[in-house]
């Protein structure tokens, strides 16, 4: 491999956050979009909405969480305010809320009750809030608006327990004619790490990449090294290459971050839930194929279920998240390669083999590399295999660009063997899935063709 330019080895230095990292982890979880515009049928509600109309007669957070962990989720990130203004919590900040609502006598709090269900099924819970808000009459005046906005942030940080995350939505509505905030982000985002330090803060904020579309679609090179400002706005599906060494060559003079991308999509047409898009709920191949493609692709995966008026999930949507996550039970059940043989060509010292990546907490370091790297995964006997997964060890960056992936074709000759070729990738990241037709295989070859500076493995897994 030619040598590094300074830029690339720049790259190479970059590394998650402790945050970052327990969020990375989670790899699934769920956005829950519940809120006034569940009773009225609006994606986008106006903020007139009466609160009377807030009356989900058999909410049941505990049902959400429940399905939710049988689909193989790890969290729950909850539209506590959307752009309406209606807050699912009775914030002293605002009148517009669950307690000017008959639902349990105004004595009712949704984010209490789905902070608590995510607690006993064992889900990491976070929360939604909306900047955009067009039923409070403070939006547009300045530091009236981010005031209130902050007093509000800080009754979700402290109230509810540990959270996982804080995604705040960049979208508004207002138009050229309409009122204009300023917010203050930086201010919001102090909030947040005083409160709530081990949260990350996603989609318009630091931590978490908005990856730019709401189809439930990564880029094949989904890079968490990207040149430091890019949010929202300007992380469209156009900007298709944002960690390549072109991509930050051409960015020079940008400071480089660690900040990895996650995939919001919803399980319907909407965000929010109406009756009439139930023909819309996807099935198990297409939420499958988005599972592969996000979580196996460097993303985490942040799929929308959202509950009817009545404050459950819809029994349709139910079924196809259950049998998701038993789908994704059966796709990962026995780790053939547990208890095998790696051998590598080149390792920085003996902590370090190849070997390590299959002890847990163990990983691969290659040590300096200036020609492609190989390592060997051997079974011990042939196997069925159609699913590898491969792991970075990404708590010391993002090194690998470029790798391919070989199988032993049995000759039935001993000491003959025929590497072929399964797969030629570019990133690897936290988790990259690879799925093939299923072969009778006892050895892999991965060849490292391309990396910034050094390589790490910390997982292998067969399927
Ligand atoms: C967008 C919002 O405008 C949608 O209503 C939804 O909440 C989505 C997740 O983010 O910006």
């Amino acid at each position: 491999m030619p040598k590094l330019p300074p830029r690339i080895t720049e790259a190479s230095a970059v590394v998650p956050s402790e945050r970052q990292l327990a969020w990375q982890a989670l790899e699934f979880y769920a956005f829950v979009h519940f809120g006034i515009n569940t009773f009225t049928g609006r994606e986008w509600g106006a903020g007139d909405e009466d609160p009377a109309l807030f009356q989900p007669e058999k909410l049941d957070c505990r049902q959400w969480a429940k399905v939710l962990r049988a689909a193989g989720m790890r969290g729950m990130i909850l539209t506590c305010k959307h752009h309406d203004g209606f807050c699912l919590w009775p914030s002293r900040q605002t009148q517009h809320s669950v307690a000017a609502s008959p639902w349990k006598n105004g004595q009712g709090d949704v984010v209490r009750e789905a902070a608590a269900a995510c607690r006993e099924f064992g889900l990491a819970f976070g929360v939604y809030l909306s900047p955009w808000d067009r039923h409070e009459p403070s939006y547009g005046k300045g530091e009236a608006y981010n005031a209130f906005f902050k007093a509000q942030l800080r009754e979700l940080c402290t109230n509810y327990g540990e959270l996982f995350a804080v995604w705040f939505d960049g979208a508004c509505g207002e138009g050229k004619s309409g009122r204009k905030q300023a917010y203050d982000w930086q201010g919001y985002y102090d909030i947040v790490r005083e409160l709530q330090p081990n949260a990350v803060i996603a989609s318009f904020g630091p931590d978490v990449r908005w990856v730019g579309n709401e189809a439930g679609v990564c880029r094949s090179s989904e890079w968490s090294v990207v040149p430091e400002g890019l949010l929202q706005s300007d992380n469209g599906k156009s900007n298709w290459d944002l960690g390549s060494r072109k991509a930050l060559r051409k960015a020079r003079g940008q400071a480089l971050v660690w900040y990895p991308a996650e995939v919001d999509v919803s399980l319907r047409q909407g965000w929010f839930y109406h009756e009439k898009e139930v023909y819309s709920v996807k099935p198990l191949s297409k939420l499958r194929d988005i599972y592969y493609k996000s979580v196996g692709a460097n993303a985490s995966l942040l799929l929308n279920v959202p509950p009817g008026p009545d404050g459950l999930l819809h029994e349709r949507d139910v079924e196809v998240l259950i049998s998701l996550g038993a789908q994704l039970r059966i796709d990962f059940k026995e780790d053939l390669a547990e208890g095998s043989a790696i051998t590598d060509s080149c390792h920085a010292d003996s902590a370090h083999t190849g070997q390590k990546i299959l002890e847990p907490g163990g990983y691969w370091h290659s040590g300096p590399l200036d020609q492609p790297a190989e390592l060997v995964l051997d079974l011990g006997d042939d196997y069925d295999i159609d699913k590898i997964a491969l792991k970075e060890h990404i708590a010391t960056g993002q090194q690998i660009e470029k790798f391919s992936l070989w199988y032993d074709e049995n000759t039935g000759v001993l000491g003959q063997n025929k590497w072929r070729l399964l797969e030629r990738g570019t990133i690897i990241g936290h988790k990259r899935l690879i799925r093939f037709n299923e072969r009778r295989v006892r050895r892999f070859k991965l060849r490292i063709e391309a990396c910034r500076g050094f390589a790490t493995l910390e997982g292998w897994e067969a399927y």
